[in-house]
């Protein structure tokens, strides 16, 4: 209704797509509920670049940016947040921080993901050029049971939205 806050918490693999829906679900959202705020691993991480990728590493920046948007949500925003957030016991740990949570796994396969390579990067890893890349040779733990699950393989941008607005009661159709 726009005044309780929420956190939209999009996890999955480098490439799956999370940015492309973060940034859609933006301009939607934008549109409909008075304050909202995306927060992005990538863009984040530019601003600390010392920020690595061993489980600490990561595990320390999810924590920094969970409470960032829990702080968000308790003044009444709606957050975007886009993670890779690979480790089941870290997302377990920021939902509990947060009140409305909304684990929406962006989901692609790991061959599907190399194949769209939108950055070069998994060229890079093959390459031997990164390493403990998330997929390749580093883990993700898949969602047990998000709240949403969009397969970015089958939906476009719009439908992948569309499914999230539906589920959070805001859809485009409404
Ligand atoms: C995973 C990596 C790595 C390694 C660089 N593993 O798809 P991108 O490129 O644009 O976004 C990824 C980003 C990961 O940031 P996150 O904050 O989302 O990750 S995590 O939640 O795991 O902390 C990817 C790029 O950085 N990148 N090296 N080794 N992704």
């Amino acid at each position: 209704n726009g005044d309780t806050g929420l956190v939209i918490w999009l996890t999955g693999l480098s490439g799956s797509g999370k940015s492309t829906l973060a940034d859609r679900l933006y301009e939607v959202l934008n549109k409909k509920l008075p304050r909202v705020e995306k927060l992005d691993g990538d863009v984040i991480r530019s601003y600390f670049p010392s920020t690595g990728f061993t489980k600490a590493a990561r595990d320390e920046h999810i924590k920094r940016v969970g409470f960032i948007a829990s702080l968000l949500e308790k003044h009444g925003v709606t957050v975007i947040a886009s993670f890779i957030s690979p480790y089941s016991d870290t997302r377990k740990l920021v939902r509990n921080m947060c009140g409305n949570f909304l684990e929406v796994h962006v989901k692609a396969s790991i061959e599907e993901c190399e194949r769209r390579d939108v950055k070069g990067l998994y060229k890079k890893v093959r390459a031997g050029e990164i390493t403990n890349f998330t997929g390749i040779d580093d883990p993700y733990e898949e969602p047990v049971n998000p709240e949403v699950v969009v397969d970015t393989e089958k939906l476009t941008v719009e439908e992948a939205a569309e499914k999230i607005l539906q589920a959070i009661s805001l859809s485009c159709e409404a």
